[in-house]
């Protein structure tokens, strides 16, 4: 994936068939850009392409997408939707960078300017990309089911990879007011709060026109999926807690009650008007939302481990069949084993933890199950911070050699010297 030079640097990445250059902010590892190729929601036995296609039934009259490419900029994942330069999206430490101004998506919401304004302009190459272009002709209302990437820790319900559902719904100004007025606004619920606010652009009686249209149609999907699921899985109680986001406001997040523990499996809100304003289309007022598809399949198809995705052992595929939401049976466990690791942080670099993520998952690929931070401490009179980590190795598939995975650490521990200039203990 990477073509190398001599002194083994890389100055060219191919992703999915296109080569793009490299530069100083190339983060990528060849262990992520092998996921680009997975398709997992194209599988149609696959239980997140299950999932999707669920969720595309429950909206019949969206645009569909599922096919646009992981690779965007950073106009794209970042300014397009007001991030600040300063964001800490998009740090080096979080992001999976091709080049300074390349990455691997972070979200789906990479696509939301970019989609509006196909609509807005009638660009057909990319309206033609739908799924069902005709449900919505000019994108007014759409969803976008893709593979996201992020930089971040490893557990059962954290992987770098991951698959989001975007739901953008737009309308004519005139229109939602013409209805405000014949309707009134008596019994609706909606609050804004200086930390969540209305936007200046709106007045609160169309904001709140948004905010229940929007949590309405998210209910009745969630509803409609657990539906499908029957055999005895009973409702899951959600409740919305304020959130944030760059272009949204007011915004919330939607979780839902999950063996005992609030599960956060949605971020949403008012789309900001400037958005609006950029894609062409001034006169209408939108929302969104961006659900994490994992999350949600976790739940209703009683998945343990975010990993397990990601299986290619077929005791996993067998249990799972297209249009079906069934509940999985966990195979046998293989056996797990802990390493630890001490080191000296060096004096003169900065030390991320991400970075130590992706060595390991380089290294050591799926075989990691998880780390641990069990002690840090600085030495009083030189400064000196020492960390020690506790990794745990574990197959998915198989059962793994003692041998083996003292290899792999003697590997993880010369890397940890090589890449991130740190003195072992
Ligand atoms: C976003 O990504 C926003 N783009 C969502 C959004 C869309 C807001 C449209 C407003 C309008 P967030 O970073 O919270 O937000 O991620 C959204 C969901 O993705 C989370 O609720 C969670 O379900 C899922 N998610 C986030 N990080 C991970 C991860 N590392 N592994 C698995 N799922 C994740
Ligand atoms: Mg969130």
């Amino acid at each position: 994936m990477y073509s190398s030079t001599e002194n083994g640097t890389a100055d060219k990445l191919s992703v999915l068939g296109t080569a793009y250059s490299t530069d100083g902010w190339t983060n990528t590892t060849s262990a992520i850009l092998q996921k680009t190729g997975r398709g997992l929601l194209h599988q149609a036995s696959h239980p997140l392409a299950i999932l999707k296609e669920l969720i595309f039934q429950q909206f019949p009259d969206y645009a569909y997408y599922d096919s646009l490419s992981p690779v965007v900029t950073t106009q794209q994942n970042f300014d397009s939707l007001g991030f600040s330069n300063d964001h800490p999206g998009r740090a080096k430490s979080d992001t999976y960078y091709i080049n300074r101004d390349t990455l691997l998506r972070t979200h789906t919401s990479a696509h939301q300017l970019q989609l509006l304004k196909a609509g807005s302009s009638g660009d057909r190459e990319l309206l033609a990309q739908a799924r069902n272009s005709h449900a919505a002709p000019g994108n007014e209302r759409f969803l976008v089911a893709a593979d996201v990437y992020r930089r971040d820790e490893i557990d059962a319900s954290h992987y770098p990879v991951f698959h989001q559902m975007e739901g953008v719904c737009t309308f004519e100004r005139r229109e939602v007011n013409e209805q405000l007025r014949q309707t009134g606004t008596a019994g609706q619920t909606t609050t804004f709060s200086d930390s969540n606010p209305l936007q200046a652009d709106h007045n609160a009686a169309e904001a709140t026109y948004l905010a229940e249209h929007m949590k309405h149609t998210m209910n009745s999907m969630v509803a409609g999926i657990l539906a499908r699921a029957g055999g005895g899985q009973e409702g899951f109680p959600v409740r919305w807690i304020d959130g944030s986001f760059p272009f949204t406001s007011p915004s919330w997040e939607m979780e839902v009650l999950f063996r005992g523990e609030w599960l956060e499996i949605c971020g949403c809100g008012i789309t900001k008007q400037s958005i609006m304003r950029n894609a062409g289309m001034p006169q209408r007022i939108g929302w969104a939302f961006g659900f994490g598809l994992e999350r949600l399949a976790m739940l209703l198809f009683g998945v343990p481990d975010i990993r397990l995705f990601w299986s290619h052992d077929p005791r996993f595929a067998a249990q799972f069949s297209s249009g079906k939401i069934s509940t999985f049976k966990a195979f046998s466990r293989h056996p797990s084993c802990t390493k630890d690791v001490s080191f000296w942080i060096p004096h003169a670099a900065p030390f991320h933890e991400n970075d130590l993520m992706d060595l390991l998952r380089e290294t050591a690929g799926d075989l990691i199950e998880g780390t641990q931070l069990i002690d840090s401490f600085t030495h009083p009179t030189s400064g000196r911070t020492s960390r020690c980590y506790r990794i745990t190795y574990c197959s998915m598939d198989r059962n793994v050699t003692n041998d083996e995975i003292n290899a792999i650490q003697d590997r993880v521990r010369a890397a940890m010297v090589a890449q991130l200039g740190v003195t072992l203990r």
